[in-house]
C-alpha cells in the first residue's frame, strides 16, 4: 500500500467558491453517503477549521470571506484520504487561500516565497470561477466616441489594474503558475462554481467556458503542453443562499445535505462533489 502526498492548489479570485467547496468536500469525506470514492482514514490536524466551515455550509449560512479571518489569509489544509476502491492512502494538501492573494499576484507582479514553494510542490490546480462574479470585457464598439461627444473624454475613468476583465487576469495568473511549477503539462481542473445558477441553460461546462470566457478557453486549449484541462460545473451549496430566504430554507431543511450537490461533467450530472479532485489525482 503506497502512502504518498498529493499537493493541489485551490486557485480563484475572491468569492469564487473555494471555501464552500472545501466545506462540502469535508462533509462528503466524513459523512455516510453511499458510494463514496474517498474517505478520511485519519483526522486532519485542521479539523477545527474544517468543522467550522462544514457546519456553516450544512446550515446554509454564509461562510466568512477567507481574508477577514484574523489569524491568516491562508489556511493550510492537510487531509488523510483513502481511495475506497484501491485502498490506496495518500495525503491531500489543499491550502485554502483568500482570493485577494491572487488579485495581488496580478496587480503587484510579486509572489511570496512561501507561495512559490506551494506552487513547486503542486501536482495539479483546481481553478475556481463564479459565473456571477465575472468582470466582462469591454468591446471596442463600446469605447467609440463620436466627435459630438468629444467633451466626454475628459470624464473617462482612469485605468485601474484591479478592474481588468476576469479572463485576462486569470490567463496571466495561470501563466505565472505554469512558469514556476515543475510538472509539464499541469493538470488543471476548472471548477465553475454556483452551477445551480447556470444549470437552467443546460450547457456542458466546457461550452459554457467557450461562450463566456473565450480568451481563457483559447489559452487553455491551445497550450496543451502547459495544461491538461477538464471543466466541471459544481454547486457545493445546491442553490442560492444569499438574498434568497426561501431557497435557503428549502436547502437547509433537506434531511441529507449531500443531496444538495450538483456536479456536471460533460453531459453527465451527478452528486460526486469530489470529482474535480478525483480527476486531478488520476492524472
Ligand atoms: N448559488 C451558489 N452560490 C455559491 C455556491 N458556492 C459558493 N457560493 C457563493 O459564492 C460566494 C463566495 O463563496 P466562498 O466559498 O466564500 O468563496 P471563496 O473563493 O472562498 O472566497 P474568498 O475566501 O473570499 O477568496 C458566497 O456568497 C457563496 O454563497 C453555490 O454552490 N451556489
Ligand atoms: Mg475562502
Amino acid at each position: 500500500m503506497g502512502d504518498y502526498k498529493r499537493h493541489f492548489l485551490l486557485l480563484g479570485l475572491p468569492a469564487t467558491g473555494k471555501t464552500s467547496f472545501l466545506a462540502a468536500l469535508y462533509y462528503y469525506l466524513t459523512s455516510n453517503l453511499p458510494d463514496r470514492k474517498f474517505i478520511e482514514y485519519k483526522k486532519s490536524a485542521n479539523t477545527a477549521y474544517l468543522n467550522k466551515i462544514m457546519n456553516l455550509w450544512s446550515k446554509c449560512e454564509e461562510i466568512d470571506r477567507t481574508v477577514t479571518q484574523i489569524d491568516s489569509s491562508n489556511k493550510e489544509v492537510l487531509l488523510h484520504l483513502e481511495d475506497v476502491d484501491t485502498k490506496t492512502r495518500f495525503e491531500l494538501q489543499v491550502p485554502d487561500i483568500a482570493g485577494e492573494h491572487f488579485v495581488a499576484q496580478f496587480t503587484n507582479r510579486l509572489w511570496e516565497k512561501e507561495y512559490k514553494h506551494e506552487v513547486e510542490k503542486a501536482s495539479g490546480i483546481a481553478l475556481f470561477l463564479n459565473p456571477s462574479k465575472i468582470r466582462n470585457h469591454v468591446l471596442l464598439d463600446d469605447t467609440q466616441i463620436d466627435d459630438d461627444d468629444f467633451e466626454e473624454v475628459e470624464e473617462l475613468e482612469p485605468f485601474k489594474i484591479e478592474e481588468v476583465p476576469t479572463q485576462i487576469m486569470l490567463v496571466d495568473i495561470l501563466n505565472y503558475h505554469y512558469v514556476h511549477q515543475n510538472k509539464s503539462p499541469i493538470p488543471l481542473s476548472l471548477v465553475i462554481s454556483a452551477w445551480d445558477e447556470v444549470e437552467s441553460e443546460n450547457i456542458a461546462p466546457l461550452d459554457w467556458l467557450q461562450y463566456n470566457l473565450p480568451l481563457l478557453y483559447q489559452y487553455l486549449i491551445s497550450n496543451p503542453e502547459k495544461f491538461t484541462l477538464r471543466v466541471f460545473g459544481v454547486s457545493a451549496q445546491g442553490g442560492k443562499i444569499k438574498d434568497d430566504d426561501l431557497e435557503k430554507e428549502r436547502l437547509a431543511s433537506m434531511d441529507e445535505p449531500g443531496e444538495r450537490f450538483i456536479v456536471r461533467d460533460g453531459n453527465n450530472i451527478n452528486k460526486n462533489i469530489c470529482a474535480p479532485l478525483q480527476w486531478l489525482i488520476a492524472q
